[in-house]
């Protein structure tokens, strides 16, 4: 049975602003961001919240209506403060080794930069990309092209930029009608989550957005969903629990189309009882959608831990190989993670890099910028 579900409408929105995120990025404690199944202890508390009511056609009449109303009445967009970067960036690998490397200042010399390969190898970069890096920098500082350690920091910048750059292609989500986001990844990397942030994203950008809850293999992850669903007032499209999800999800894209909505984002699972078994039922879904819409899906979305290093590298040739994945979100870049990945990814893959997760919250999801990522990592220039 297809269910629709709503957001109760007695409950005013949290009003967030672009100056909120702001502030909310200054006293972020990057410790905070302990993993657990569900979202926050906030969606923990969301989560235990009265059952949806049973939906019906006026549910679904009045689910958009919640809709054009939250698009009104809620808050300003999600506008990414780029100096925020830095702040969620900070307690990376990358970025506490290498200003540790370039504290006070430091000689210019083949120590310096056998250092700075290592703290590049160690912060996940990859041995090839670190290599050559350093090797450039190196011939380009024997010719005597830095004065300082300043001006070889500006040249790691610039290499490290270009690495990214080819990556930074945004995903445009209007070039179909709905547009069919298919979010795959192994367990607790974030799918969900990213989910729910982009949900609040097109929503803030004027659209119409449904989910669907194609994560069936745990009865939380459909929870999980609704509760995002209910925080952005998206409609969730969702049966019960070991449902087939390609039929969750062919029912989703039917209802996307049949009430006009401009995108649609479904779940996946991470983990089935077997791995052949999860790469067969991404392709199911595939093949399914197809039936309704044979461009779809628009976009492959597969979803990656930043926190797990060299390890994403053999994720993404597996996804890409059986899932057909157009695009990245990496998350998690906000805590302990290394950082480094990102250029092993875009070095590796060339696969576009659309969002990055800095944090927990709906506005934490970033459009990938090279230059803001890179300047996030580095220390700031050493001469002043
Ligand atoms: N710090 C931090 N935590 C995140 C980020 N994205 C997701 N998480 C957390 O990672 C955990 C697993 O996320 P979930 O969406 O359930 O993963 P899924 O199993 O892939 O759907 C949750 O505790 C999320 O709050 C992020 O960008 N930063
Ligand atoms: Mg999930």
């Amino acid at each position: 049975m297809l269910k629709f579900w709503k957001k109760k409408t007695t409950e005013p929105a949290p009003a967030e602003s672009a100056a909120a995120d702001e502030r909310a990025d200054l006293v972020a404690d990057p410790a905070s961001s302990a993993e657990s199944g569900v979202a926050t202890s906030e969606a923990l508390a969301e989560a235990a919240a009265p059952e949806p009511q049973v939906p019906d056609i006026d549910a679904e009449v009045e689910a958009s209506v919640v809709v054009e109303a939250a698009r009104e009445a809620e808050h300003a967009p999600a506008t990414p403060a780029r100096r925020s970067w830095r702040e969620r960036l900070s307690g990376s690998g990358f970025a506490k080794s290498l200003s540790a490397l370039f504290v006070k200042n430091p000689r210019l010399d083949d120590d310096l930069l056998d250092e700075l390969e290592t703290a590049l190898i160690t912060a996940d970069v990859g041995v090839d990309a670190s290599t050559r890096l350093v090797e450039d920098l190196r011939k380009r500082m024997h010719k005597r092209e830095f004065a300082d350690a300043d001006a070889l920091l500006k040249a790691l910048r610039s290499e490290l930029v270009a690495l990214l750059k080819p990556v930074e292609t945004p995903l445009d989500v209007a070039t179909a009608s709905p547009f069919v986001i298919l979010t795959v990844g192994i367990n607790g990397v974030g799918k969900t989550t990213t989910i729910g942030k982009l949900a609040r994203r097109y929503v803030d950008e004027g659209r119409n957005v449904i989910l669907a809850a194609g994560d069936t293999f745990r009865a939380a992850a459909v929870e999980q969903l609704k509760t995002w669903g209910e925080r952005n007032k998206v409609p969730v499209v969702s049966q019960g629990q070991d449902a087939d999800s390609a039929s969750v999800i062919f029912d989703a894209l039917q209802a996307a189309r049949s009430r006009g909505a401009q995108v649609l984002i479904a779940d996946t699972a991470g983990r089935l009882h077997t791995q052949g078994g999860l790469m067969d039922e991404l392709g199911k879904i595939g093949r399914v959608m197809k039936k309704l819409d044979p461009s779809a899906p628009h976009e492959v979305l597969m979803v990656i831990d930043g926190t797990t290093g060299q390890n994403a590298i053999s994720q993404v040739r597996q996804f890409r190989e059986t899932a057909g994945v157009t695009g990245l979100v990496v998350t998690k870049l906000d805590g302990t993670a290394k950082g480094g990945v990102m250029f092993a990814l875009a070095r590796e893959f060339g696969l576009p890099i659309r969002y990055v997760g800095l944090g927990e919250t709906a506005t934490d999801l970033r459009v990938f910028d090279a230059e803001a990522f890179v300047d996030g990592l580095l220390p700031a220039a050493l001469g002043g």
